[in-house]
């Protein structure tokens, strides 16, 4: 299987991240893709590739360009600002409520107010390279997909930053572009074909859901940790089925704690029927591995043989397939669970 990976996600670098109220190291850092590549590369199975250039078109075919033209410069505009700063996090957020009985706000001038604007918390920092590196997600996304359009069964990205966060005109939750939209979209639109994307990050994905909720081009399927109790709360609930033209085409499946690779297979089930029903005829598939049992963050229990059998299960759908890294946070085991869902989708 074709693997792309590019050096250049080395670029987002962040040494600390605000979470729990704690300032602590990361748990999205540069260890996590080098670590992929690694035990991918010392894999016959596996032919590492490095991503061709796609510039900004697919991005701002999904994103707001405000957000394209914020994060090209922000943490630049930050230094000569404010200050000589490593990481560069939003302070306040212009949140709806602010002027309520207003007209919509617009996008402020001050860096310190625009961060507010393009994003939605607090554990995302910028740092030097971070559009670079965003950038170079896509591309590593787009290239992925070139090679499942060109005749490949499958082909895997390597995306670092993660993509399935971020929302039309929001950044946050790690992701900077939504890599998985990107080539969702650009397959649906350019040649026609239903498209489905299958998250099986433990986060809700409610970057994806958001740009496609009124589409029936794309369908977006997801299983994750409830709401209720996990990351992003605000959405990926399973009575959210889309709007207008996408109704039905929004299909969320959240999960209790603790959930094995047993009643994780029969979720899994319930979402490929989804799938099928729906025609899709190219799959993009959000591959996190923090359902990991040990993953630091989470909270299920899935296993590196569990992984072997879901990527099974998904080739037994048939249909080409990319798949794109998102989230995974136990690191030491990161590398190897990765192999595992590919070798098992069929590497
Ligand atoms: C990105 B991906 C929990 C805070 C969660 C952000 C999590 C982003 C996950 N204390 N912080 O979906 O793996
Ligand atoms: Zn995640």
């Amino acid at each position: 299987m074709k693997a792309v990976y590019t050096p250049d996600h080395l670029r987002h670098d962040p040494k600390v991240e605000l979470e729990r109220s704690v300032a602590h190291s990361p748990w999205e850092h540069i260890g996590r893709g080098e670590i992929i590549k690694d035990v991918l590369s010392a894999d016959d199975r596996f032919e590492v590739v490095a991503p061709s250039q796609w510039g900004t078109d697919p991005i701002t075919a999904v994103h707001d360009p405000g957000l394209l033209r914020f994060l090209d410069g922000a943490w630049q505009e930050y230094q000569r600002v404010v200050g000589d700063t490593r990481e560069v996090v939003p302070e306040v957020f212009q949140m709806q409520g602010l002027r309520n009985k207003m007209s919509a706000g617009s996008e402020p001038s001050a860096i310190q107010g625009r961060l507010g604007y393009w994003s939605f918390e607090i554990t995302t920092p910028l740092t030097e390279g971070t559009y670079v590196a965003s950038r170079a997600a896509v591309d590593t996304a787009m290239t992925a997909m070139q090679f499942v359009l060109d005749g490949e069964r499958s082909a895997y990205g390597l995306c670092r930053p993660p993509g399935h966060h971020a929302t039309t005109s929001l950044y946050g939750g790690y992701c900077f572009f939504n890599n998985a939209a990107v080539v969702a979209h650009h397959v649906a639109s350019t040649r026609g074909v239903k498209v489905a994307v299958l998250d099986v990050d433990y986060h809700h994905g409610n970057g994806t859901q958001e740009i496609f909720y009124d589409r029936d081009d794309v369908l977006y399927v997801s299983l994750h940790g409830d709401p209720a109790r996990a990351y992003p709360y605000a959405i990926g609930h399973g009575d959210e089925t889309g709007a207008g033209r996408g109704l039905g085409a929004n299909l969320n499946i959240p999960l209790p704690v603790g959930t094995d690779d047993d009643a994780y297979s029969s979720a899994l089930d319930t979402a490929l029927r989804k799938i099928s029903s729906f025609g899709a005829g190219f799959l993009v598939v959000s591959l996190g591995l923090d359902t990991f049992v040990t993953d630091p963050i989470c909270d299920l229990a899935l296993t590196t043989e569990g992984f072997r059998a879901h990527g099974a299960m998904v080739a037994s759908l048939g249909v080409p397939t990319v798949v794109l890294q998102e989230g995974g946070y136990d690191v030491p085991n990161l590398g190897i669970n990765a192999q595992s869902w590919l070798v098992g989708l069929g590497a």
